[in-house]
């Protein structure tokens, strides 16, 4: 099992490096999907891989997990919709409480419940304040969250929603617009956040070209996710990590 991926983040940010992660959904992905993305993702020199989605219906994240490491040295991350989705084989877990939303289920409620499950994962565990922002359209997370996203436009909320998760102790700020977003969060309210936090903020919903996860990295993103476009076009990958990369490194 692999340590430190916090660490490594923190890093990453302290030296003005910008990371890029694919998310894959083991519900829409098979074997020989999960090898070519690998494939690609090792060229482009992808830093993460975030697995999981909000449903999760399938059994297929053990597996898709397993081969990933079979394949790479990338490390795993698990973003799970459900405390059901904790595998032993990722290396670590995006421990989510969703600080944007006020339902107390996905604030403290389903963490209470999983607890001795996580604990006992051997996962690297990474408390993050999650943060749904509206992207235009309902997505399956706001459904299952049955929470209101905060308005894109309400960058004082965003701010304070971070502000306040990090005093609580969270180590990483999360804001997604939702997988399949119409509207992926702007760069102001990216810049306005960025701006009161130390610790890595990580961005993702709806990107589908390397010019926005440039200029959300410019806006003060550390870490980009993207799924849905990669999922319809695997050759992105190299664009975006490449766009990504290319963010100027800080002199220290
Ligand atoms: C969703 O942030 C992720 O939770 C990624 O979104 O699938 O739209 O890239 P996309």
């Amino acid at each position: 099992m692999l340590k430190g991926i916090y660490h490594s983040l923190q890093e990453r940010k302290r030296l003005g490096k910008k990371s890029f992660a694919v998310l894959i959904d083991p519900d829409k992905v098979d074997n020989s999907n999960v090898e070519q993305t690998v494939q690609l993702a090792i060229s482009a020199r992808v830093d993460y891989f975030l697995v999981g989605g909000s449903l999760v219906i399938s059994s297929y994240l053990d597996e898709c997990l397993q081969l990933i490491k079979k394949n790479c040295s990338i490390p795993t991350i698990l973003f799970p919709g459900s405390p059901s989705q904790v595998s032993k084989y990722a290396d670590a877990l995006l421990y989510l409480s969703l600080i944007s939303g006020r339902n107390p289920e996905l604030l403290i409620g389903q963490h209470v419940v999983s607890a001795p499950i996580v604990k006992k994962s051997g996962l690297e565990i990474m408390s993050t304040g999650y943060m749904v922002i509206d992207g235009g359209a309902p997505t399956t997370v706001s459904y299952i969250s049955n929470a209101s996203p905060i308005p894109a436009d309400k960058n004082e909320i965003a701010v304070c929603t971070a502000m306040a998760g990090e005093m609580l102790g969270m180590s990483l700020i999360y804001m997604d617009a939702g997988s399949g977003a119409k509207r992926p969060i702007n760069e102001s309210m990216i810049e306005k956040v960025a701006q009161v936090i130390e610790v890595p903020l990580i961005i993702g919903g709806g990107i589908t070209d390397p010019e926005k996860a440039y200029l959300n990295c410019k806006a003060g993103a550390d870490l980009i996710v993207v799924g849905n476009a990669i999922e319809k076009d695997a050759s992105l990958i190299k664009e975006m990590a490449a766009a990504v990369h290319s963010v100027g490194v800080k002199v220290v």
